[in-house]
């Protein structure tokens, strides 16, 4: 087949080999400078040439392990969807929170639902699967087992969304993840914080002044503090379909040490809390310029840099409140889509060398390579292929089973 007909195939964008007439013709689909049909900033020229040779790769790499053209899923944008898709995605999500969790109750006390059993193994790798070389593959592998678990569970018929964030950096409210609307957007910011009583800190390096707030990351042999913005909120969110949802893991990075709780693991039953933090993504990070730097690298060291410098931690950062606690983010829901938008990005970085790229690794074994207080002799050294990673309810594949997306079941292209 030739890489045009794959373009149509995927729903992608034959713009840049057509007269600029045909390309300015209603369009559908999208294509590079043409305003997208769900808003936002056009996918610029540049990225679309990279997003164009990864369907090119994926498509002409199809075939074995059953993974065909006929039985590709496609994970589109969330802005992209149809209503239906979106309210069968959140729908697909509140069955999973009204499940029982499957973890056992010894480990995590507070694994009330389905969705707890997510963030319990999060919370519990944490310190093994950020900063490290594990980030990429690991995460790939926990949204397939979310995407599975909404499918074989509860019914829900698409695949995976992702956060467009790059076409709404102008203005992140204005994508559909966040318009507020009650059953198809994820609702909005949190209300106003409550200023804290006493005003202390708890003991931390903190003070009532600062925008910036600092947690203690748990379970490392020094004490490692993250600055995190304080953001517009800090409340409880108050619209959309988890206005009423009940959190009771974490949080677990604090502004003080919790010996009694040190991963949030008891039951903490509070509302979701967001705090949009705006200043990360008006034209600073998430921007189509950035996600096109972070996929130009040219190698895996240099990409996964980027991702962290650039784009993971602001993603989470804006979203604030319990989105951004680095052990606990699933709490959020649209955890996944903001995750699926890394994946993206990697996976259209393995998209340009599917051969030398697909099993590239790097990084080390451990948070920055800090060695685990549970575990300071462990060497926190390089991360390989052959390590297994903890998913799980019993699931442990090898970090290599991780790295495709079109095989060892997994079968998937972002559109
Ligand atoms: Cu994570």
């Amino acid at each position: 087949m030739h890489w045009a007909d794959w373009a149509s195939f995927i729903g992608g964008c034959v713009a840049l080999v057509m007269p600029a007439a045909v390309a300015a013709a209603p369009a559908k689909p999208q294509c590079s400078g043409t305003p997208p049909l769900g808003g936002g900033i056009p996918i610029p020229a540049d990225f679309q040439v990279l997003q164009d040779r990864y369907h090119e790769q994926i498509m002409g790499s199809l075939g074995a392990q059953g993974c065909t053209k006929d039985s590709i899923a496609k994970r589109r944008s969330w802005d992209d969807l149809d209503d239906d898709t979106r309210k069968d995605y959140i729908r697909a999500v509140r069955c999973l929170a009204n499940e029982p969790a499957l973890t056992d109750k010894s480990l995590a006390p507070g694994a009330v639902n389905r969705l707890d059993d997510f963030t319990y193994i999060h919370i519990n790798q944490t310190n093994i699967i950020h900063q490290s070389g594990y980030l990429l593959p690991w995460h790939r592998l926990f949204l397939w087992q979310l995407e599975e678990a909404l499918r074989n569970e509860c019914g829900y018929k698409d695949y995976l969304p992702y956060w467009d964030n790059a076409r709404f950096s102008a203005d992140q409210t204005k994508s559909r993840v966040w318009d507020g609307n009650p059953a198809t957007s994820f609702g909005g910011n949190g209300a106003p914080r409550t200023p804290p009583e006493g005003g202390g800190g708890g003991g931390g390096p903190n003070n009532n002044e600062s925008t910036i707030q600092l947690l203690l990351i748990p379970g490392l042999v020094i004490d490692f503090w993250l600055p995190m913005p304080l953001g517009t909120g800090g409340g409880c969110v108050t619209t959309g379909p988890f206005a009423n949802l009940t959190l009771t893991l974490g949080p677990v990075a604090k502004p003080a040490r919790d010996p009694a709780n040190k991963y949030g693991y008891l039951p903490t039953p509070r509302c979701l809390a967001r705090s949009f933090d705006p200043s990360y993504t008006g034209g600073a990070s998430l921007t189509w310029g950035n996600a096109t730097a972070i996929v130009l690298a040219g190698d895996i060291e240099d990409f996964r840099a980027g991702i962290e410098r650039l784009w993971h931690r602001q993603s989470h950062t804006f979203i604030g409140g319990d989105g951004a606690d680095p052990f606990s983010p699933t709490n959020d829901p649209v955890f996944y889509l903001l995750h699926a938008q890394i994946d993206r990005l990697w996976a259209i970085w393995q998209g340009q060398d599917l051969q030398a790229r697909t099993y590239a690794i790097a990084g080390n074994r451990t948070f920055f390579g800090i060695p685990l207080d549970y575990a300071p002799e462990v060497p926190p050294s390089l991360a390989t292929m052959d390590d297994p990673m903890e998913m799980g309810l019993g699931f442990r594949p090898l970090t290599r089973e991780g790295m495709a997306t079109t095989e060892l079941g997994r079968c998937y292209i972002y559109v």
